[in-house]
């Protein structure tokens, strides 16, 4: 008994390094954070007022005649949102959440449901088979060194079986992001989310739950719908970087199997592939305050096409830093000579980025 505990204790000791192992990649950020955080904090606001004065102004400009403008997309029910009695995770739509529903259906629920089944069939075998009342003189058995040695190498041997599929998932979701990746900086506030897509150009704006008449006005579910959704392009990685401008919240889409602390002070990293055209829905998953059951998450998979419009529609230009690239770059020359912390790097290029955007384009 004293080795299976030992063997329990050194797999989740392993297990645990593995997560800390990968864990480190985003740890180097933090350095950065507290200024990019500090410089972000009074943006909303700012972003808030002058949104949507700009935003009409640039769409008549910037959308190509012909291509596609953007209108919020409505939900599928049932995807990408809790459904009524439903205790199954919400389909998946990224590799790494197919990889985890797999693993949790096709391994770890018979392996549940067997062990479960064979200790209640010994446990009922015993009691009825050792009774008191059919065993008047009980039997002085101590030892077994046959069955002692099975319920050691039986269990280590699931364990061993476990792992594989386990750590492999773990190692997939802490995979560094692609040089393709998009990037979107995440913002928890008390109570809305900020998101911004610094390299096509895309300040921040803020991301509020509905009233329920409004959601409903919409076809939304309320507690879920929210004015303005994060939306990324099917297919493409995206690269979240997370962080929280006051308390700690949670960043989680279910559908995709993410999930992210925001804390204040720390840049974390997360990455997704959504694969599906669709609307998926999530909630901030810290206790954060009082309205934290108030801020919801709405991010909505488009059509490359469809998705360069919306960027459009925000002012942003798709390509993003292939247009912004030759701009930004002597600025970052600059810097990095100076060996001035990475925060005067990451600050510049954001704001180079929406500089460069209007001139490739006129
Ligand atoms: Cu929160």
């Amino acid at each position: 008994m004293k080795s299976l505990k030992t063997l329990v204790i050194a797999a989740a000791l392993s297990l645990g390094a593995v997560g800390a192992g990968h864990a480190q990649a985003p740890a180097a950020a933090p350095a950065e954070a507290p200024a990019a955080t500090t410089a972000a904090n009074p943006a909303p606001a700012a972003a808030d007022v002058a949104a949507p004065t700009a935003a009409p102004v640039a769409t008549e400009a910037a959308v190509p005649a012909g291509d596609a403008t953007y209108v919020p997309m409505k939900p599928t029910p049932g995807v990408g949102q809790p459904i009524d009695a439903g205790i199954d995770f919400q389909p998946q739509v990224s590799p790494v959440g197919e990889q985890a529903y797999w693993f949790n259906h096709v391994i770890l629920l018979p392996v549940i449901t067997i062990i479960t089944l064979i200790v209640l069939g010994l446990m009922l075998w015993a009691m009825f088979r050792f009774r008191a009342k059919a065993n008047p003189v009980p039997s002085k058995t101590t030892h077994n060194t046959f069955i002692e040695i099975i319920w050691t190498a039986i269990p280590v041997l699931i364990l061993a079986v476990i792992a594989v599929p386990s750590i492999r998932l773990l190692a997939q979701q802490y995979e560094p992001p692609s040089k393709e990746a998009l990037t979107i900086k995440v913002t928890g506030y008390q109570w809305y989310w900020g998101y911004a897509y610094p390299d096509q150009g895309i300040g921040e704006y803020v991301s509020k739950i509905l009233t329920e008449e409004q959601a409903k006005a919409a076809g939304e579910p309320y507690h879920l719908a929210v004015d303005n959704r994060m939306v990324v392009p099917v297919g493409r990685q995206v690269k979240l970087i997370i962080t929280g401008a006051d308390v700690i919240h949670s960043f989680s889409v279910p559908a995709f199997w993410t999930k992210m602390d925001a804390v204040p002070g720390r840049a974390n990293e997360t990455t997704f592939t959504a694969n599906k055209v669709g609307v998926y829905y999530g909630q901030c998953s810290e206790l954060c305050g009082v309205d934290h059951g108030y801020m919801p998450i709405a991010v909505e998979v488009l059509p490359v096409d469809k998705w360069e419009a919306w960027v459009r529609s925000r002012g942003g230009n798709p390509a993003g830093p292939v247009a912004a690239a030759p701009a930004a770059a002597p600025a970052a020359a600059v810097a990095t000579p100076a060996a001035t912390p990475a925060a005067t790097t990451t600050e510049a290029a954001p704001a180079a980025a929406p500089v460069a955007a209007p001139v490739a384009k006129n």
